[in-house]
């Protein structure tokens, strides 16, 4: 077996030195352990609590906003590892994005105003549901900056889609879905001209800026948002922040809280009292109470009016058909959170020491009755606080957002000022228990706790501070996101993890049993739009095109050889390479890139990938495969040959490399030998009942691929042979001794997958 595997030989070494290394150990107990490494019970018992054995998974897996780095990151609950970063608004080299043309054509949806938008300030991500309660199919998530949101597919975690939002300059309150996924909601944040490009001076605020809450229509079928079904509901110039779906009784309707509802303008240069004082004068803003299913079917009938191409429902006629109504919240209010039975919303107001816990109830019940204490400038009926509150709740300082337990009436809600966690029930509405978090902590996270179905176990502490938390990097320093165990009465901290990227603002974690991903495509998709690509081909029907100054290039992968080995180009042409991956195995992926023209794709398994770049300079340039897919991986290359125009080769033939019969001979041997070899592993493989595993399936397939091309080898170094051409002879019987090990080392992987996997012996 030794010989199949060319790692096998320096593995064996490496094994060899670890043990010795590790055996003056070996005696230590448990308790010599925590002596040396000076750690407590409590310790022990968290790191139990968190550690995950290698080999085992993780209980949820967490999808956190990238902050400014426009990514999602995905990590396992409770060891904490990263197990992903998703490219959704920035290029990310490793998976290609960006820099093929298949993922550029994902990013450039995100362009606006013509222009390219390259990173994103990412917030809020959100699982699609199902009544309620996450399903597992799709992420949404939205970025601040440039108004956006975009649809990741988690059947294979790659984003398909980002849609601008046609009317707001800012948002906040997105992404939040609504019970089934109907609609993905994106509220604004700072209010401006809804018109594109029209400029209204800020004394215009009152009467000319506006905010507003888009509700993104989901296509759950063709798992994309449809803007032409997707509509705005105006609002008045306060400053939308988070937004929550209603489910259960509140189904239908959303929330979405405002601060600022001063309408102050600033201008500290102009010796105004800045943002900040004007903004949180008064003591109470407003949540914008929304019947969305109503304001569908406004729209519907024709109520909207078009902005920029788009439906937006004009705040008059929100106000008088029932759909927006507004109630006072304390001081500056930041979270909107729906409890999981749909009954109650819980706001936390950053300037106010209680969480206040509205009863949609209630809400409905004011609404039902006509009984508004005011209407706001714009004619909005605004219900009374204390008709629409079910209780309020001294927390402590700042609170901000509140996620729910598995355990009726059990909350959490973070504390910013505080830099805690407080433990509450919000029905009786009292305090149960706080732990201090290090430090000052924005979103919190309970499993599926934003949900109709919470899983309670553990919460995460996102900390905007990590302060001295960590080993120093410099000023910039990691986010830090806590664990903590909220499965007994008093909460446990468990785990500080360093997060290296972006300020993550809210993070999601759904039960890991509840992803189905894949681990290949059908042979020749676009994974960007799901469908065949048209540049895609099989093994044998590669082509190499040229017309005018366009070569395009039809080729594949599979190990450890791109075809086509050369490209041909005068300088000067265009040049488009579609590659297919051939391969079935699970993890056989092969990256490409060609030498100083900042091209780079990742091609998963039946991934059809396109790059193009126009060949501009004259010169040699080295393609190669950037995935260590197999022993001869560094062999998996070609080049790019970019000849001056007009240029007329001086030389002909290749060199030799003078191969004798010997040498022929010796090569024909090896093949015999490792043939026995692998008729020993599939005589294995065939006795036991590998077609019940789908992966070893996969492998059986790609290896009898490899096998198949034997064949054709074979029949070329016997031809050479027979014309005593040595040379040619012995590479041909060398190319079958390649496909044998490439046979060899998936045959070797299936059984011992078998093996590890409990087959079972079946009748010949
Ligand atoms: S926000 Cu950052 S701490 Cu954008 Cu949800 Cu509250
Ligand atoms: Cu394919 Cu390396």
């Amino acid at each position: 077996m030794k010989k199949f595997t060319m790692r096998a030989v320096p593995l064996l070494v490496g094994v060899g030195l670890g043990l010795a290394a590790t055996a003056g150990w070996s005696a230590e107990t448990l308790q010599d352990v925590m002596k040396r490494r000076n750690l407590s019970q409590q310790d022990l018992l968290a790191a139990a609590k968190t550690y995950v054995p290698t080999g085992k998974r993780d209980e949820f897996v967490a999808f956190s906003s990238g902050g400014q780095s426009g990514q999602i990151i995905v990590y396992g609950i409770p060891s904490m590892r990263i197990l992903k970063y998703l490219a959704v608004f920035t290029p990310e080299p490793w998976q290609g994005y960006g820099f093929d043309e298949n993922s550029k054509a994902v990013l450039d949806q995100g362009k606006i105003d013509g222009k390219s938008i390259t990173w994103g300030d990412t917030h809020h991500p959100a699982i699609s549901e199902t009544q309620g309660k996450y399903d597992g199919q799709f992420l949404f998530i939205n970025d601040k900056a440039n108004p956006r949101i975009a649809v990741i597919d988690l059947r294979d975690f790659e984003t398909k889609q980002i849609v601008v939002n046609p009317v707001f300059k800012s948002e906040h309150g997105g992404a939040f879905v609504t019970s089934n996924t109907e609609y993905v909601i994106e509220a604004a944040q700072y209010p401006a001209p809804l018109e594109n490009k029209k400029f209204y001076p800020l004394e215009e605020m009152n009467e000319k800026y506006r905010g507003g809450i888009t509700y993104w229509k989901f296509d759950r079928k063709e798992g994309r948002i449809n803007p032409k079904e997707s509509f705005t509901i105006e609002a008045p110039p306060y400053w939308q922040d988070l937004s929550d779906a209603g489910k259960g009784p509140s189904d239908g309707w959303s929330f979405t809280n405002s601060f600022c509802a001063e309408r102050y303008v600033g201008g500290i240069e102009k010796g105004r009292p800045p943002y900040e004082a004007g903004c949180s004068a008064k003591d109470t803003d407003y949540m914008h109470v929304i019947n969305w299913k109503k304001a569908a079917e406004l729209v519907k009938a024709g109520k909207a009016k078009k902005i920029n191409g788009h439906d937006v429902l004009p705040l008059e006629v929100s106000a008088k058909e029932g759909v927006l109504f507004l109630v006072p919240e304390p001081k500056s209010p930041h979270g909107v959170d729906v409890s999981p039975d749909g009954k109650y919303i819980a706001v936390g107001g950053k300037l106010d020491t209680h969480a206040s816990v509205y009863s949609f109830e209630k809400i409905q019940a004011a609404i039902q009755a006509g009984k508004f204490e005011s209407k706001d400038p714009y004619g909005v009926p605004v219900i009374g606080m204390k008709d629409a509150l079910h209780t309020q709740v001294q927390l402590g300082l700042g609170p901000l957002h509140t996620q729910y337990d598995s355990k009726p009436c059990v909350a959490y809600t973070s504390l910013y000022v505080d830099s805690q966690v407080a433990k509450w029930d919000y029905c009786q509405g009292k305090v149960l228990d706080k732990i201090s978090v290090h430090y000052n902590i924005g979103h919190l996270m309970t499993m599926e706790g934003d949900s109709a179905d919470p899983k309670g176990r553990y919460l995460v502490a996102l900390n905007k501070l990590a302060i001295d938390r960590f080993v120093p990097v410099g000023p910039l320093h990691p986010q830090n996101h806590q664990l903590i165990d909220i499965s007994n009465d008093k909460m446990q901290l468990l785990y500080d993890m360093p997060l290296p990227l972006g300020e993550p603002h809210y993070v999601v974690a759904i039960e890991a049993t509840k992803l189905k991903p894949g681990v290949r495509y059908k042979v020749g998709t676009d994974s960007r739009t799901d469908k065949p690509h048209p540049g895609a081909v099989r093994a044998g029907e590669e082509t190499t095109t040229k017309k005018g100054n366009k070569i395009e290039v039809k080729g594949t992968l599979i190990r450890s050889h791109i075809t086509p080995e050369t490209i041909e180009a005068e300088v000067g042409d265009e040049i488009t390479v579609h590659l297919t991956n051939l391969e079935r195995a699970q993890d056989e992926t092969h990256g490409f890139t060609v030498s100083t023209y900042n091209v780079h794709a990742s091609i998963e398994p039946g991934k059809t990938v396109t790059v193009k770049f126009k060949a501009d300079k004259e010169g040699v340039y080295p393609y190669y495969c950037t995935e260590f897919c197999s022993a001869l991986h560094l062999e998996m290359m070609g080049y790019l040959l970019v000849k001056p125009k007009g240029w007329k080769p001086t030389k002909t033939g290749l060199a030799s490399q003078g191969y004798t019969e010997t040498d022929y001979k010796a090569t024909v041997k090896k093949v015999a030998d490792t043939q026995v070899v692998i008729d020993s592993v599939v005589g294995y493989i065939t006795s036991v009942n590998f077609k019940d595993f789908p992966d070893v399936v996969a492998m059986v397939e790609d290896a009898t691929d490899q096998l198949g091309k034997m064949k054709d080898a074979k029949a070329k170094h016997e031809a050479a042979a027979a014309k005593k051409d040595w040379e040619q002879a012995n590479l041909w019987a060398e190319q079958v001794w390649q496909y044998q090990v490439k046979a060899a080392d998936l045959g070797l992987r299936a059984k011992t997958y078998l093996e590890q996997n409990g087959a079972k012996k079946v009748a010949k």
